[in-house]
């Protein structure tokens, strides 16, 4: 094999001289993120392989033959020649290949529009967005390289499967390249209600970039409405009865595929002796235990379930010194100023509550401002009473389903937001409204003092839901819609 630089795209590998032959589909994955870390070791750069979300639910469509990942890689930059030669020779044995971004259009493309505009504008957070918005141009730039990049290496037959709101331009912009590809997009986030993506000057050159797409999917019903409403204001079409639309030319299928977990192997790993040791060390203490596991993002309801977790200690006195709520929140986007003041609110909330109610031998709010590693997440759900999901807006949630997935013992009890993707199917978890403070604090006692026969029933219709229902199936749904497509078209 040999490792060559393309002219304009510097940090390119050409995947052509192993790959297989013409007939056989393969599957080119394009997101904003490698689902690598680079990384040095022992002197020398070293990729990993990412775990959790985008990675661990793609990995098998991945590596069947000719799978090939695009996307970027995260910053280059510090390394001699040498080592970035080094590092591009393994992405390729990963069968990953890099798209280079500089410092400035990271700035721009990922931390200003997509992170600081796009973000928001999902999760209803208008009071988040700056006051002016420029940028636009280098969103584009970046979706024009990825769409370079893409059709660097697409040959006839491969299905293209594009993910998330960081590329919304691109499915068009790969269209005009490659007329004829099969395109499919996935939108990880929601589609935000008309009212608040129409706020947005690009509106319906964001959407064109979308219908670039064969398939267009969607965690849930409602966004799919959402994204149909739009549709209907700025290009007067309706979704027919197929769930398809027309447009330019072509047909559009717009799908419902809930992403999920790989429930049989958290299920596996949660039931290992290492991890069910690791329960009776923390239930030692006799402590109930509420759970928040999150990144540390302003859509994920921190604050409110705090208030809520406040309330409760002060409504219900007889749960002081018995109950705790440890809060594990993985550091996110600290580029960002939004993030920055966000966090500097969570660490002053924990403050007051811990200042208000601690004792010499309790401490209410146990937070830790890190990611965790598998293993002890998998110990923290297996411990935990109740699970605390509570986002003011989430276009799915995965930890909902990764907490029922590890809960083969069918105990401990789910508090869920209506707000979150996950309420759409998991309906047996207790449903709250994240805005509600005090309705939170009075189902965190309700989860509290649920009893055992509850607790079991619910928990067994949620696993069987989310067994169902996993990653594999989400994955295998939307190629099977992707292939399926062309058969519409004409
Ligand atoms: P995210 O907003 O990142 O994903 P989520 O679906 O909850 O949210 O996934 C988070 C992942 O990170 C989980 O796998 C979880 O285990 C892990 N994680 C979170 N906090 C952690 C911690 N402190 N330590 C270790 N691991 C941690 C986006 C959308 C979601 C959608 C997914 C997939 O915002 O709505 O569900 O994509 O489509």
């Amino acid at each position: 094999m040999t490792v060559h630089f393309r002219p304009g795209h510097s940090d390119t590998v050409s995947l052509t001289d192993e790959a297989p032959s013409r007939e056989r589909e393969r599957l080119l994955i394009v997101s904003n993120r490698l689902p690598v870390t680079v990384a040095m070791k022992d002197g020398a750069p070293s990729a990993q392989r990412s775990v959790g979300g985008l990675a661990t639910a793609l990995r098998s469509a991945h590596t069947e033959p000719g799978g090939l990942w695009i996307g970027w890689p995260g910053s280059l930059d510090s390394l001699t020649e040498r080592d970035r030669a080094d590092v591009l020779r393994q992405l390729h044995a990963m069968r990953v290949a890099p798209v280079s971004l500089s410092r400035k259009e990271i700035k721009v493309f990922y931390d200003h529009i997509a992170n600081g505009v796009l973000w928001p504008i999902c999760h209803d957070r208008l009071d988040s967005l700056p006051l002016r918005i420029t940028g636009w141009d280098v969103y584009e730039r970046v979706n024009e390289r990825f769409a370079d990049v893409v059709a660097d290496h697409y040959r006839p037959g491969d299905l293209v499967w594009v993910h998330d709101y960081q590329l919304m331009r691109l499915p068009a912009l790969l269209r005009k390249r490659i007329p004829e590809a099969r395109i499919g997009f996935f939108m990880h986030v929601p589609f935000p209600n008309p009212e608040i993506f129409f706020t947005l000057p690009v509106r319906k050159w964001l959407v064109e970039g979308m219908l670039g797409a064969d398939v267009i999917g969607f965690h849930t019903r409602r966004f799919r409405g959402h994204f149909t409403a739009a549709l209907r204001r700025l290009f007067g079409i309706e979704m027919e009865a197929d769930a398809t639309i027309r447009h330019d030319g072509r047909r559009v299928d717009l799908g419902i595929f809930p992403i999920s977990v790989d429930a049989a192997d958290i299920a596996r790993r949660a039931s290992e002796r290492e991890i069910t040791n690791s329960v009776l060390d923390f239930r030692s203490n006799a402590q109930r235990l509420l759970l928040g596991i999150d990144r540390l993002d302003y859509s994920k309801g921190i604050p409110r379930r705090m208030l809520a977790f406040e309330r409760l200690l002060t409504d219900h006195p007889e749960w002081r010194e018995r109950v705790r709520l440890v809060q594990v929140a993985v550091p996110s986007r600290g580029n960002v100023s939004a993030y920055r003041r966000f966090r500097r609110e969570v660490d002053a909330l924990v403050g007051r509550i811990n200042g208000q109610f601690a004792t010499p031998t309790w401490v209410p709010v146990h937070y830790m401002y890190r990611g965790v590693p598998q293993t002890q997440l998998l110990s923290l759900y297996r411990t935990a009473d109740v699970m605390l999901v509570t986002p003011m807006r989430d276009g799915m949630n995965l930890v909902a389903k990764e907490f029922v997935a590890s809960r083969s013992d069918e105990e401990g009890v789910l508090i869920l937001s209506e707000l979150a993707g996950a309420a759409d199917e998991l309906l047996d978890a207790v449903i709250v409204n994240p805005y509600d403070v005090d309705g939170m604090a009075e189902a965190m006692h309700l989860a509290l003092t649920m009893d055992a026969g509850e607790r079991g029933r619910r928990m067994r219709a949620l696993r069987a839901q989310v067994s169902a229902n996993d990653v594999h199936r989400w994955c295998s749904g939307f190629l099977e819609a992707l292939k399926g497509s062309r058969a519409k078209i004409g």
